[in-house]
């Protein structure tokens, strides 16, 4: 059973997450369809932003130990309403992305606040590019 599913609006960071994790390339790689690699299951960002894929997620979900949900950090609008984690049956957890981009003295950024609302249980901050919190996402996903 892979560990964790990847959701989030395209263009967050999850691919780019991914190919860090695994010591991949980082190739720009637009997710057309759901992509089973490894311990992670990929998804569009399109799955997320049109609610008629939500049943798409939910099924999936079945598959994994956990749902990320996944956020850019200079991102100032959500697609993650209130509450959205109790959807899901497994535990979540919310993962800030591109934490490179974030002013130095920004003690929080709206992705986190509004992660947190969502109702995940964890937040970790990541920069793919800058190497933060790979070794951490690793040791959760048990890669
Ligand atoms: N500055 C910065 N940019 C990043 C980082 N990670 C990804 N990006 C950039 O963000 C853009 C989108 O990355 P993707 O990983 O393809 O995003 P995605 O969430 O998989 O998008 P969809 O497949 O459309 O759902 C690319 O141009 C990446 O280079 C990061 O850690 N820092
Ligand atoms: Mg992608």
């Amino acid at each position: 059973m892979p560990k964790a599913m990847f959701i989030g609006a395209s263009g967050c960071g999850k691919t780019t997450l991914y190919q860090r994790l695994y010591d991949l390339p980082l190739n720009f790689s637009k997710t057309q369809a759901l992509e089973f690699n490894g311990q992670i299951i990929d998804t569009p960002g399109e799955y997320l932003e049109n609610r008629s894929y939500y049943s798409a997620l939910l099924v999936t979900s079945m598959e994994v130990e956990l749902v990320a949900l996944v956020m850019d950090c200079t991102d100032t609008q959500t697609v993650f309403p209130p509450g959205f984690a109790r959807m899901f049956t497994r535990p979540a957890v919310g993962i800030v992305t591109k934490i490179d981009l974030l002013d130095e003295n920004a003690k929080s950024s709206y992705a986190e606040d509004s992660l947190r609302l969502a109702g995940v249980e964890r937040l970790i901050r990541t920069s793919a590019y800058a190497l933060v919190g790979i070794e951490e996402l690793k040791g959760l996903l048990g890669l």
